[in-house]
């Protein structure tokens, strides 16, 4: 039923007691096996990440493992039962843990929104637990009972918790201690500073007539962690505003957004193919 990430030579000394604990409760353990690869997989084996999938059906009493039945008050669809959940949810929480207990977490676009501080925060947990709903959702009594959170990735609708899943816990296990080679990539990613992050180049430094920008082959740091900042910002301006928001802003960053507006208002004001030609029959 339940299986666990495969941690040759066991965690460390160092990591021992330190690893996060993720269950994952769904009819379809399959969807959750992306979990094994790369980032996450090095995750588990280095015994920073312990993941155990549960088959919901494993808890159903009837000789077809029924988890649904149709919705009280009528409507689309299927609402999956409380009892098997309850009875899952009981086992793992009293399968003896890094915690008393686990956060448990319901996905579903229901929730709030699942951003970079969410991840942040629930990075800080010993144990979680997700709940993967399919059909119409799960029993509200079984939400009311259970769940500590129920987090959504978007606003758009998926076939069921798991890919959302996926998500958050990819999302939160690279912020762990000792989950990714390179710590400076975490703290430079877009939204760790509130900012999107600017455009990156490799070799070579000029590519089907496009050439990588001077500053960053000057070997002038500063200069390149200007250029860097002034990118993200432009960028941020351009495609999420919104965000600006919540970004302090020093003398240089709002002289770089100024700038953007300008820029911003003149190609606003510059006629373009469609004030040039009305479509009309007659221009037809
Ligand atoms: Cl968390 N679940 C489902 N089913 N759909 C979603 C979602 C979650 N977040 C956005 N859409």
């Amino acid at each position: 039923m339940a299986e666990s990430a495969a941690t040759p030579g066991g965690p460390t000394m160092a990591e021992e007691g330190s690893a996060m604990r993720v269950d994952v409760v769904t009819i379809f353990p399959a969807y959750l096996e992306p979990l094994r690869l790369s980032l996450l997989g090095k995750a588990r084996d280095r015994g920073v990440l312990e993941v155990h999938t549960h088959d919901l059906r494993d808890w159903a009493t009837d000789r077809h493992r029924t988890v649904d039945d149709t919705p009280y008050g009528g409507g689309p669809g299927m609402v999956m039962r409380p009892e098997p959940w309850d009875a899952a949810l009981r086992e793992i929480s009293s399968s003896g843990g890094p915690a008393p207990r686990p956060r448990v977490i319901v996905p579903t676009p229901a929730g709030r929104p699942f951003t970079q501080a969410c991840a942040a925060e629930l990075a800080r947990e010993p144990w979680l637990v997700f709940c993967c709903g399919r059909y119409e959702g799960i029993d509200a009594r079984v939400i009311e009972a259970w769940a500590d959170d129920e987090i959504s990735i978007g606003d758009y609708v998926l076939s069921g918790g798991e890919v959302a899943t996926l998500v958050m816990v990819e999302a939160i296990a690279r912020l762990l201690p000792g989950a990714v080679g390179n710590t400076q990539s975490i703290t430079d990613d877009s939204f760790a500073h509130g900012l999107l992050e600017g455009p990156v180049y490799t070799r070579p430094p000029e590519w089907a007539g496009r050439r990588v920008p001077d500053v960053l082959l000057s070997g002038d740091h500063g200069a390149i962690a200007r250029w860097r900042r002034d990118q993200a910002l432009r960028r941020t301006a351009q495609r999420r505003p919104d965000l600006l928001a919540d970004v302090e802003l020093s003398e240089a960053d709002r002289r770089v957004l100024a700038e953007v507006a300008r820029e911003a208002a003149a190609s606003a004001a510059e006629p373009t193919d469609a004030d040039a030609a009305p479509a009309s029959a007659d221009a037809r």
